[in-house]
């Protein structure tokens, strides 16, 4: 595990350096999510790709950004599922943006995560790591090219933030509602759209909710379960706060397709339990 951390370690130093120099210009591609590819993200994936190839424990790898596993190692003892370049489209404005990893044993369901990393690349880069083995949420950032560490991250019971995703004229009314309730209770709207810098906001501030619920354009909702939902939520249980798909448990869920996408809701426990009432009292 420590090699595939040092090998994520040094694939965000080159993705720094690949976002402050490099075109931020699309390609003429479209990813397996429909988004049109910026080089950045290519030349991202690529750069993980070449690190984490050197690691011998590793048996397969999935990016969000190409539409087939890549076999490794066959005695590898991990699987690696990445979004290499989380929010690409906020670099050309010039807003955080970040990398998110899945270190699964066995399979990609919630149950088979191990162990999530997240880079943040904004005015500082920093880097979150969370494993199931452990109740430690710890963070690290970039000092003289080197990764220090920081902090152990804990969640306040209750928080002050309210991250609210996805088209609201496409929300439920109930959920709306349940949106309406917190801004009226005092929680301050802090949303960029890029969700690694929006929940890394949350977790350093103390708390509060991000939310990307189904909606009636996209029931499914928009997040990818094995590159974004499944790693922040072991992050956000394991700094001692929630995330459920409205109702139930994310890493509870299973995955029928490696590139599919849930509701998702991550949060302090005051926030989760707030949504979990919402949703169950108007569930069908
Ligand atoms: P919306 C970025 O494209 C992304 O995948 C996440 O980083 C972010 O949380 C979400 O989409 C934003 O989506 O629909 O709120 O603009």
């Amino acid at each position: 595990m420590e090699e595939i951390l040092q090998a994520i370690k040094r694939s965000a130093i080159r993705i720094k350096q690949a976002i402050q120099n490099e075109d931020t210009g699309y390609t003429d591609n479209v990813n397996q999510t429909g988004d049109i590819q910026l080089k950045l993200d290519v030349q991202s994936d690529l750069i993980i790709e070449e690190e984490l190839t050197k690691v011998s424990s590793i048996k397969e790898l999935v990016s969000e950004e190409k539409e087939e596993i890549k076999k490794l190692n066959n005695n590898g003892k991990y699987l690696v599922g990445y979004d290499p370049l989380d929010g690409s489209s906020l670099i050309d404005v010039n807003l955080s943006v970040g990398s998110i990893f899945g270190i699964y044993e066995n399979g990609y369901n919630g149950s088979d995560l191990s162990v999530s990393v997240y880079v943040v690349y904004g005015p500082r880069v920093e880097l979150v790591i969370a494993s199931k083995a452990s109740d430690e949420v710890g963070m690290y950032r970039l000092l003289n090219n080197e990764f220090e560490f920081i902090k152990n991250i804990r969640l306040n019971e209750k928080g002050k933030l309210n991250a609210p995703g996805s088209t609201q004229s496409c929300w439920s009314t109930y959920h709306k509602q349940m949106i309406d309730e917190l801004f009226q209770d005092g929680y301050r709207l802090r949303y960029s759209g890029g969700m690694v810098p929006d929940l890394h906001q949350i977790l350093l501030k103390g708390g509060g909710l991000f939310s990307y619920p189904g909606t009636i354009d996209r029931p499914e909702g928009k997040l990818r379960k094995v590159f974004e939902v499944f790693p922040f939520a072991l992050i956000y249980e394991k700094a001692g706060g929630a995330s459920i798909d409205g109702i139930n448990r994310v890493l509870d869920s299973t995955t029928t397709h490696i590139h599919g996408t849930m509701p998702c809701f991550f949060g302090s426990n005051y926030e989760i339990e707030y949504v979990k009432k919402t949703y169950t009292k108007n569930a069908k």
